[in-house]
């Protein structure tokens, strides 16, 4: 386990924290995308994350508070056990991510994402479609699933990953007050 801590060089206050899961099939980029947001560095080199990952990036909502995200980057092949795990206790939203060249994750990501609601309910989802710098423009529009937007993003270039994030965060504030 790596336990990491990152502000976007906010001022010492104090900071509320919530924890994020990340999930998606392996493969997909949730540690490229997590990378991206906190280092903003990238890799080819495909190293799956072996248990679990946290790291605690703190940002700026649009009212100005600052909240802490404690993210959860969890691999294997848990598919939706994961969401009745000990790991899951706790979590106050997901971000469950798909693969733009792999039509098949998908279908699992719309199984996580109802899952997730299921187990976790009134606690905001956030659907990301990444790797979209290597499909033709235009050939990652997705239909929303049920009702919800989906990012597209690609850790590689940096694309919507924070808006990935913060708009996760954003919900998850505006479900507290
Ligand atoms: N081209 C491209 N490759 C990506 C992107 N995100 C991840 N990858 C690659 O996909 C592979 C799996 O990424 P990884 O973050 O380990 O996936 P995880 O198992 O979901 O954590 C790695 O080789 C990454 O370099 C992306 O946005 N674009
Ligand atoms: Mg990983």
């Amino acid at each position: 386990m790596t336990i990491l801590n990152q502000s976007e060089s906010l001022p010492h206050k104090s900071c509320s924290a919530v924890k994020i899961m990340l999930l998606g099939p392996i493969g997909v980029g949730k540690t490229s995308l997590l990378r991206r947001l906190v280092f903003d560095t990238f890799s080819y080199d495909y190293k799956t994350t072996i248990g679990v990952d946290l790291v605690s990036y703190d940002v700026e909502l649009q009212d100005g508070r600052p909240l802490r995200l404690v993210i959860w980057d969890t691999d294997g092949d848990f598919g939706e056990s994961i969401l009745t795990s000990s790991y899951a206790a706790g979590a106050s939203g997901a971000l469950v991510v798909g693969d733009a060249t792999r039509p098949q994750t998908l279908a699992r990501m719309a199984l996580l994402l109802d899952g997730f609601e299921r187990t976790m309910p009134r606690r905001p989802t956030c659907a990301v479609l990444n790797k979209v710098d290597l499909v033709a423009p235009g050939a990652a529009e997705l239909k929303p699933f049920g009702g919800r937007p989906v990012i597209q993003a690609s850790a590689q270039t940096g694309r919507g990953v924070r808006k990935a994030f913060l708009s996760l965060a954003q919900s998850i504030q505006r479900d507290r007050n």
